[in-house]
């Protein structure tokens, strides 16, 4: 009797992993990581929705090497800490690859994770220069890079704008610190930073900043951060009186900043992102569909877009799901994205990141100047 129970446990273990794997091989699954919840969750959603799009697109035609794709969400909440546990959550549950993490500083601690899992990682969004420097070879990214945004604001304030005086606040993360000391780093001499300093993420209420970089009138106000924040600092600005312009970069680029600080307070406000994809023709059916299943187009939405068809793409490519493989086939190929061709260099940068300033007019987002 104890030998025949012993028996047919072994089998139902045997069965149980038979029908494991054969469902592992049904489908290939995708990771997709971002804050999907909490006050930068628009920027998470606009990444699911992005990807969303592209693998049903792929799913009509198929799916990829014979099998259906599917999507696994997971919400890092902004959190560098939930980023590494839902980076080896995902390391774990097998998924061919990961489109994430927004923030920097969830995606530099994550790559650690991804990069000893052998899983390729393409960010739609992370643009501090940390984030591809470590020499890994699977981690990616579809956007530019603060070094070059930085430049490009500090050109436009220098050569544009022609200022002599400005001051710089971030938000003390790795983003917004790290653009807002690119943008510094980038500024000629003739440009004296008259007020350098931080506030704290979350935060409310910053009358008292406002009050300190007033008393140095400075020409324009820079600000490394978030929309939640550069929204409430814009409106605080102007309620305290103060008059000059803020330019901040593409972590503010989202109608929830034109919300949060008022049309009025958000008039004139500069920032840096790439150019307005209704100008570029690739763009036109992705953002035909995207509108027509989930509304108006986030700034990040294109790039998960183009990042899920990257790796589909090289998937496909590869003729296998297999990590390394797929990482050989995102450095050798070019893609053909919504926002144009892609190709990645050997750190895994985009080769062509063409960063514009945008100004916000009549509570839209306008492209404004190129450098
Ligand atoms: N690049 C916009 C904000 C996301 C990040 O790099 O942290």
């Amino acid at each position: 009797m104890k030998r025949c129970l012993v028996l047919t446990a072994v089998l139902m273990l045997i069965l149980a992993a038979a029908v494991g794997c054969q469902k592992k091989s049904d489908t290939i699954k995708i990771g997709v990581a971002g804050p999907m919840t909490g006050d930068q969750s628009k920027m998470g959603m606009d990444f699911k929705n992005g990807v969303t799009l592209a693998v049903e697109e792929w799913n009509t035609k198929g799916g990829v090497l014979g099998k259906k794709i599917e999507i696994e969400i997971g919400d890092d909440q902004h959190d560098p800490k939930q980023a590494v546990s839902l980076a080896n959550k995902f390391a774990n549950a097998g998924v061919a690859g990961v489109i994430g993490h927004f923030n920097s500083s969830c995606s530099i601690p994550a790559s650690d994770i991804y990069n000893r899992a052998g899983l390729p990682m393409i960010s739609p969004g992370s643009t501090n220069p940390q984030f591809t420097e470590k020499g890994y070879g699977n981690i990616f990214r579809v956007c530019g890079r603060d070094d070059q945004q930085g430049k490009v604001g500090a050109d436009f304030v220098t050569n544009r704008l022609k200022l002599a005086k400005v001051a710089v606040i971030h938000d003390k993360t790795t983003y917004g610190q790290g653009l807002a000391d690119e943008f510094r780093k980038a500024l000629g001499t003739s440009v004296e930073v008259v007020f350098y300093g931080g506030i704290v993420q979350g935060d409310k209420d910053f009358k008292s900043v406002l009050t300190a970089i007033r008393e140095k009138n400075p020409q324009l106000i820079f600000f490394g951060g978030i929309y939640p924040e550069a929204g409430l600092l814009v409106r605080q600005a102007k309620e305290s009186g103060i008059k000059a312009p803020f330019m901040s970069g593409d972590g503010t680029i989202d109608p929830k900043f034109i919300e949060i600080a008022g049309i009025q307070a958000a008039e004139g406000t500069y920032l840096t992102f790439s150019p307005d994809p209704n100008n570029i023709p690739s763009a036109k059916d992705f953002i035909k569909n995207y509108e027509a299943k989930f509304g108006q187009i986030g700034p990040y939405s294109i790039y998960a877009y183009d990042a899920g068809n990257i790796l589909l793409e090289a998937i496909k490519a590869a003729g296998t799901a297999d990590g390394k493989a797929v990482t050989d086939k995102l450095h050798s190929g070019e893609f053909s994205g919504a926002m144009g061709k892609i190709r990645f260099d050997a750190k895994g940068d985009v080769t062509v990141a063409p960063y514009v300033v945008w100004i916000t007019k009549g509570g839209k987002f306008v492209e404004y100047w190129k450098p």
